[in-house]
């Protein structure tokens, strides 16, 4: 079994595009797994896909992407639907990181960080992994600082994605240091 690319299927069906297998996202991103697991089975790639195998990938994929409870499973963060996921907004630490390419610095320090093509502006607890979230597109990414405490008492709401990634709505520049 592939399980990179059964996580990538399963970022693809429970973030960006869940009509495509016939699933409906409850407001908190929830769907049933069996039902997960039933639209798979339509596609010859995964005619054998076993409910262990998603379980595999919820339990020991390198980031906690999924989520499961009782019959459910969601995506935890990185949401492109329409339909916007609910979260329930949390004090985040004092700070947090995000990583970019350079080429977008400037656009950052003028607009701050948006979603762009996500519900939700994507942040880490540590530099390592903003970091390695901006090599995605970048060798030498840009780090920036986010200063998470003022922007929480001055009004923009956080929202906890997993233990390392917290999510905002967007951060303004003037909580912005380039590191
Ligand atoms: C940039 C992966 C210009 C932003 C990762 C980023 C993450 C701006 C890009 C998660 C901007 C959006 C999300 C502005 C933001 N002007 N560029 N004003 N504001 N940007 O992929 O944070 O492996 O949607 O800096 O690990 O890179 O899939 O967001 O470069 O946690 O689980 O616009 O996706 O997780 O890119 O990544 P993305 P991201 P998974």
């Amino acid at each position: 079994m592939d399980y990179t690319r059964l996580s990538k299927a399963m970022s693809y069906a429970l973030r960006h595009a869940p009509w495509e297998y016939e699933l409906e996202l409850d407001e908190h991103g929830w769907v049933n797994i069996e039902q997960l697991l039933y639209s798979f089975h339509e596609e010859k790639k995964w005619s054998e896909l076993d409910i262990k195998d998603i379980i595999y990938v919820v339990e020991n994929c390198d980031k906690k992407r999924f989520e499961v409870e009782g019959e459910r499973i969601r995506a935890l963060y990185g949401h492109s639907i329409p339909q916007k996921i609910i979260k329930e907004p949390l004090q985040p630490r004092e700070v947090l990181y995000h990583g970019t390419t350079r080429r977008f610095l400037s656009m950052i320090k003028e607009k701050g960080l948006i979603p762009k093509g996500r519900q939700y502006v994507h942040l880490a607890v540590g530099t390592d992994m903003a970091l390695q979230v901006g090599k995605r597109r970048d060798d030498h990414p840009a780090l920036l600082i986010i200063n998470a405490r003022d922007a929480w008492n001055e009004g923009i709401e956080f929202y906890k994605g997993n233990e390392k990634v917290w999510l905002a709505d967007f951060i303004d520049p003037k909580y912005i240091k380039v590191g």
